[in-house]
């Protein structure tokens, strides 16, 4: 056991660092029956099982250059907006949902469930999903009945799905230290169709690996400028989609790296904190990296509407305290 920085805040907390009862192999219902709040087990379950379908919904979409449909009953419905009614209906279902909110409805919408507010962005990457990149999904799940007012530190649970060559789901939830891989197993075996725990994440270390999104606020942005400069002076490797889920979940299964899209005035930040930013700091910071948006951790930026964005930089604590010198809060708005 030792004395860990708690995901709630600067409180210190007892946990051991690795949980020895979380082992590669294991199906999803065993994992989720080590968490004592089985209500959070309940809602992240419903998480698990709208993905494996929003999986099937992606890869079974006909593209065109306009965008991506499936067919739903007798009408063609775009993958994006389908995959936001699957995981509305499951997150419903549970019961345990009482509001949810989506980057497709960005309304606090009551889903008539007892405990949790849930956000999600049902298929992020929506300008790469026709060139057959790999997108994904992205939620958090926070305790209560609302969705502005909170901020990311007080996350009972994040994931994200990639739906790529394979599908996985990265997930944390408080009560199990670290990030956790799963995989929904596609090869006919005996776990055919379920999620397996294929890897767990408490370390990101140090390395020469970068993801650099909106990359014309280099023209505006002389501290964006300049660090782009370093990478490439330092002969970092650039491993970028333009897909933030993929490029972010990078960070994890490589163990290092540093995804960054930062603001200038002829580009200012887009990405939600709500349904995107909050999210996968949550599940950077539990896997032992870090987040910022220049200047705190992205955990810590406020939620008063579902609207809001930020700058954000994610990676090791190295690349995150190199941002936040080189970039810093001068375009955060
Ligand atoms: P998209 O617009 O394709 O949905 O969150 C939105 C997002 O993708 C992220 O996944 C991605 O990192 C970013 O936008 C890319 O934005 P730019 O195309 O403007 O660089």
């Amino acid at each position: 056991m030792s004395m860990a920085p708690s995901a709630e805040g600067s409180r210190t907390v007892q946990m051991p660092k690795i949980d020895e009862r979380v082992v590669e192999g294991m199906r999803l219902h065993e994992f989720l029956a080590l968490t004592t709040d089985k209500e959070l087990a309940e809602a992240v379950e419903a998480m698990f099982m709208a993905c494996k379908v929003v999986g099937y919904e992606v890869r079974t979409a006909s593209c065109n250059k306009e965008e991506c449909v499936n067919a739903f009953g007798d009408q063609q419905l775009a993958v994006d907006l389908l995959a936001d009614r699957t995981i509305e209906a499951a997150l419903r279902a549970s019961g345990v949902v009482a509001i949810g909110s989506s980057e497709e409805q960005p309304i606090e919408k009551d889903l008539g469930g007892t405990t949790f507010a849930v956000a999600w962005d049902p298929l992020d990457g929506s300008s790469i999903v026709d060139t057959n990149f790999s997108v994904g999904t992205i939620f958090g799940i926070w305790r209560g009945k609302r969705l502005t007012g909170v901020t990311g530190r007080e996350l009972e649970a994040a994931g994200m799905a990639v739906y790529g060559p394979r599908t996985s789901l990265t997930v944390s939830l408080n009560g199990l230290p670290g990030t956790h891989e799963f995989l929904l197993v596609d090869n006919f075996s005996g776990n055919h169709g379920m999620w397996v725990l294929v890897q767990s994440f408490y370390t990101i270390n140090e390395g020469k690996l970068f993801a650099p999104g909106n990359l014309k606020a280099t023209q505006d942005n002389p501290g964006y400028a300049k660090l782009v400069q370093y990478w490439m002076e330092n002969k970092y490797q650039l491993r970028y989609t333009g897909g933030m889920v993929p490029d972010c979940n990078q960070i994890l299964i490589k163990g290092k790296g540093v995804f960054a899209n930062p603001g200038s005035p002829s580009a200012p930040a887009k990405l939600r904190v709500l349904y995107e930013v909050a999210p996968i700091a949550y599940l950077i910071e539990r896997a032992g990296g870090a987040s910022s948006d220049g200047e705190r951790s992205a955990l810590d930026i406020p939620i008063p509407s579902t609207d809001i964005r930020s700058q954000i930089c994610y990676g090791s604590k190295g690349e995150v305290a190199r941002f936040n010198e080189m970039v810093g809060k001068r375009y955060i708005k």
